[in-house]
């Protein structure tokens, strides 16, 4: 595995600080203020400056950082206009200080990679590549809540609940997962309809009852009860890879991409979906809140099932490279030029270190 993945990793720059406020710092985005409060800059966790050049091209030569970079500065500022500032100004602010609140924004990139693999335009999936950002970030809003992992911290930054307190935090998720299909709807242009019908039926499907939410659910079930492999998969697999799998195949769907295609993507999505999981079970144990960005350690407290306590951390770490592996493989038969940006994404994705 390539040591760049692993740095941009540990290019967050949003410091989690005593009270939790964040640290202006250079360009960055600027949250509009909580009730009373003022302004606060935050920095997309790719936006800085990139690591000497040795680190920032793999063996082929792809500029992976560069390329992150790109699609996450492009990620940002399509979601600061998709999200502007309107009344009632409490729930605007607190779906904004989410979402622009930095991440690494791996779903975004997953999507537009996928359209481009297969002949789409960058611009033909941004809407849907800023929906899978709300979707995602309205999960890790209620994730935070008292009612299911009770956190204080996510993405360097008090928890939106800690913040705008838990009504609102309530509604800015409910708002973020009804303006997520709106905005694809809406702002998806020069795409046939019917694949934009796809996009929305395959995204609503991985976030639901059968994705997301179901995943989530079981998860919640299993709390302080013995879990074998097969049930930590299946929770892993919805609670997490389906919005990844989603992420590349609708990316390859908007791009007009063949059922053959789309299956192998499908396969590749799968794998590196359930990996993502396994190595954030892996950085729960093995990083620092700050590095995070959120409460490291979690897992472990709250006595949850994990890949390193039912394997050890070792085995796990063998399972999350072969699941890259095995992912990398089904782009074999796509031109390496463009499946270039996918293979850097499982590389990432198995080496990340926050
Ligand atoms: C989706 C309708 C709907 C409801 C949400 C609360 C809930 C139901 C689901 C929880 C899902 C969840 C939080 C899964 C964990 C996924 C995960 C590993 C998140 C971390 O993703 P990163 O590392 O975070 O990409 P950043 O902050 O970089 O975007």
């Amino acid at each position: 595995m390539n040591g760049f993945s692993a740095d941009l990793g540990n290019m967050r720059r949003v410091a989690v600080q005593a009270g939790g406020a964040a640290r202006p710092r250079g360009r960055g985005i600027v949250v509009p203020p909580a009730r009373g409060g003022a302004p606060q800059v935050v920095r997309n966790a790719l936006d800085v400056a990139a690591p000497p050049t040795p680190s920032t091209s793999d063996a082929d030569g792809f500029n992976f950082q560069g390329y992150m970079k790109d699609q996450a500065a492009r990620v940002d500022a399509a979601l600061d206009a998709a999200l502007p500032m309107r009344h009632p100004e409490t729930i605007h602010e607190s779906m904004r200080y989410s979402v622009l609140a930095g991440g690494k924004r791996v779903r975004p990139a997953l999507c537009l990679a996928a359209c481009e693999l297969v002949g789409g335009s960058v611009e033909s999936a941004l809407p849907t590549a800023c929906a899978l950002e709300m979707l995602h970030t309205m999960s890790l809003i209620h994730d935070d809540l008292p009612a299911m992992d009770n956190d204080d911290f996510r993405r360097g930054l008090p928890t939106n609940h800690k913040k705008y307190g838990e009504d609102i935090a309530i509604l800015a998720g409910d708002a973020l997962l009804c303006y997520a299909f709106e905005h694809i709807a809406k702002a998806t242009t020069g795409v046939p309809a019917d694949r934009v019908v796809k996009v929305i039926a395959t995204l609503g499907k991985s976030v639901g009852s059968q994705g997301v939410v179901g995943g989530q659910v079981v998860d919640m079930e299993c709390q302080g009860k013995a879990v074998d492999l097969d049930m930590l998969q299946y929770i892993h697999e919805h609670k997490t890879a389906a919005l990844l799998e989603s992420a590349v195949v609708c990316g390859a769907t908007l791009g007009g991409a063949s059922e053959d295609e789309i299956e192998k993507l499908r396969k590749y999505s799968r794998d590196i979906g359930l990996a993502f999981q396994v190595v954030d079970d892996i950085l729960d144990v093995t990083q620092t809140t700050e590095h995070l960005g959120k409460t490291a350690a979690k897992d472990l407290a709250s006595d949850k099932t994990t890949y390193p306590k039912l394997l050890g951390l070792e085995k796990s770490r063998v399972v999350a490279e072969e699941l890259i592996e095995d992912a990398i493989s089904q782009l074999a038969s796509f031109d390496p030029e463009k499946a270039a940006p996918l293979v850097g994404l499982a590389k990432y994705i198995g080496a990340r270190t926050n």
